[in-house]
């Protein structure tokens, strides 16, 4: 099947900079316009008016690196390497004073390693998605700076002092709580990853989007920490005989509501303020979000204003009109929630580029909104051979799971693909598979096996097999 491929802007294009495992960035592949948008990303499709900017753009980023080509480092011998053998200038000087940077930041030389806009989708006024750049990042854990962001109305910064969350509708004490209220309740810290349901949506349409991080970042995994639902609701009466939902509000102008499953939600959803360790970012819902582990990102409710407990679904315009699957029978598939299992090989990904045959680890992220990872499978032939990754450990609930794999590169054309099954023996499907169960009208859900095509050169681009 041949890819429509996307366009990227010369600024895009930095981001493949990231050497890591020894890999980096070459050129960008051939591009031209995208049809298929994802309607959650994007309602107005592309932009007329970036069109001819972005191609500028390109060409002028384009030449610039294929002129770094000429001097493979990788390649490059060692002998009498001055790097090794002459003092640097940090031998011989006085460093910087520990009052210099209050608050840490990422070394300069990480400055390409950044959130960013998908190119060629148009922000529409402050209704925007950046992506975590997952091609940089390791083990499981996103960076606060580096989770991704989806507003539907842009973000804000809450005051905690007047911030409130009430509980109410079929509660005994219906209560409104300041943040210090909730922070004296029983507090748990748990790791889960959010995927925000349009994630890979526009493979659907088989858009060819060149890297990792606009295939598959909207995709986080932090240790949360807050009260458990089912503590608060507790703590305020909650019939739960007949409330079997709950009505979960943003307070942001764009009317977030979702209706929220209660059965599994009093495993474990938790109500947050801690994001790894510190308060929630500002643009993750600072000073309170909804966390519900396995389900959808739109679930997960930012700068959480209130609770209702009901008895009925609500179909509130978030899922009613958004987030549900047009089916081939041309009904949609409304309140899909859990997020299936899936996974992505990060390096080597679209846009990186390996720089000689021999040995490598390839590694990736693997997720299921089920349970745990139970086994990742990795094919270097687009899925006619199969060999088993390690996990990384602790393999959590609904977190994400780091495996690696060894691998050495004779040099000839490959498919890489990963191949995830979860504890309920789940197997992440082929792309084919999911198109013929759901069609190729959908924007959500898709959890399809991803490929990366190897060129005898060494680049690596998005191809769809199977
Ligand atoms: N109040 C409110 N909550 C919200 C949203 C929003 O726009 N407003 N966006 C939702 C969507 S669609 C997703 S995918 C996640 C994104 O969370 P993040 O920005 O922390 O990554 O938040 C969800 N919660
Ligand atoms: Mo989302």
């Amino acid at each position: 099947m041949t890819k429509k491929q996307l366009e990227i802007s010369a600024q895009d294009i930095n981001h493949f900079e990231k050497p890591a495992h020894g890999t980096r960035l070459v050129k960008a592949p051939e591009h031209f316009l995208s049809q298929d948008l994802v309607s959650d990303i994007n309602t107005h499709g592309l932009d007329e008016s970036r069109r001819g900017f972005m191609r500028k753009g390109f060409m002028t980023a384009l030449g610039g690196a294929t002129a770094g080509l000429a001097a493979p480092f990788a390649m490059a011998s060692t002998e009498g390497d001055p790097a090794i053998l002459e003092k640097q200038e940090w031998q011989t000087t006085l460093g910087k004073n520990v009052a210099t940077m209050p608050y840490g930041l990422p070394s300069v030389y990480e400055a390409n390693l950044i959130r960013r806009e998908s190119p060629g989708l148009t922000r529409v006024s402050a209704a925007s998605v950046a992506f975590t750049p997952l091609q940089g990042l390791f083990g499981t854990i996103t960076p606060n700076g580096l989770h991704f962001e989806r507003h539907h109305q842009g973000w804000y910064n809450l005051n905690p002092e007047t911030h409130r969350l009430m509980v109410n509708g079929l509660v005994k004490n219906p209560r409104v709580f300041t943040m210090s209220d909730l922070m004296r309740l029983p507090s748990v810290s748990r790791t889960h990853f959010i995927e925000c349901g349009a994630n890979t949506g526009l493979e659907w349409g088989n858009v060819a989007v060149p890297t990792v991080q606009y295939t598959h970042g909207m995709l986080s995994c932090c240790e949360f920490t807050g009260v458990p639902l089912s503590a608060l609701l507790e703590e305020c009466g909650a019939d739960l005989k007949k409330g079997k939902y709950m009505l979960a509000e943003g307070g942001d102008g764009s009317g977030m509501t979702r209706t929220i499953n209660l059965e599994s939600a009093l495993k474990d959803t938790i109500v947050a303020w801690g994001m790894n360790g510190e308060m929630l970012r500002p643009e993750n819902g600072f000073p309170l979000r909804l966390v519900v582990p396995g389900v959808q990102g739109v679930s997960w409710v930012k700068w959480l204003r209130r609770l209702e407990v009901g008895d009925m679904p609500w179909n509130s315009k978030d899922e009613a009109i958004h987030y549900i699957d047009l089916m081939p029978s041309g009904l949609h598939r409304q309140f899909t929630s859990i997020q299936e299992c899936k996974s992505v090989i990060t390096t080597p990904s679209g846009g990186q580029q390996l720089l000689d045959k021999g040995f490598y680890n390839v590694t990736g992220m693997a997720w299921s909104g089920r349970g745990k990872i139970k086994r990742v499978d990795v094919s270097f032939d687009g899925g006619n051979n199969w060999r088993t990754a390690r996990l990384e450990t602790p393999i959590l609930m609904k977190s994400v799971t780091r495996f690696n794999i060894d691998w050495v590169w004779d040099g000839s054309p490959a498919i890489l693909q990963s191949r995830a099954i979860d504890d309920t023996g789940y197997v992440q499907p082929p792309i084919k598979m999911l198109r013929d169960v759901r069609g190729t009208r959908s924007i959500y859900h898709n959890n399809a096996i991803q490929s990366w095509k190897l060129d005898s050169n060494g680049e690596v681009s998005n191809v769809q097999v199977g």
